[in-house]
């Protein structure tokens, strides 16, 4: 693990999932993000709590990753 290893969490707010597997979905591409040490999607509150560490992303890099899978996202 780097020295200068950091964690934030985020909570964004998500627009577009209709199910779990939408929720899923979410879970999957953003866990696959370097630096993302944890995704917790919420469904009925349509939203998206994210541990990251900001050396190896960004919640830019997060936002599109959402938006890639078909959804779109705002920090909440
Ligand atoms: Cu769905």
């Amino acid at each position: 693990m780097a020295e200068n290893y950091e964690k934030k969490e985020i909570t964004l707010a998500i627009d577009g999932m209709h199910c779990e597997h939408c929720a899923q979905t979410i879970e999957r591409e953003v866990g696959r993000l370097n630096g993302v040490s944890k995704v917790y999607v919420i469904l009925r509150d349509n939203a998206a709590q994210v541990v990251y560490d900001p050396n190896e992303t960004s919640v830019d890099e997060i936002i599109k990753t959402i938006s890639e899978a078909g959804f779109s996202a705002k920090e909440a």
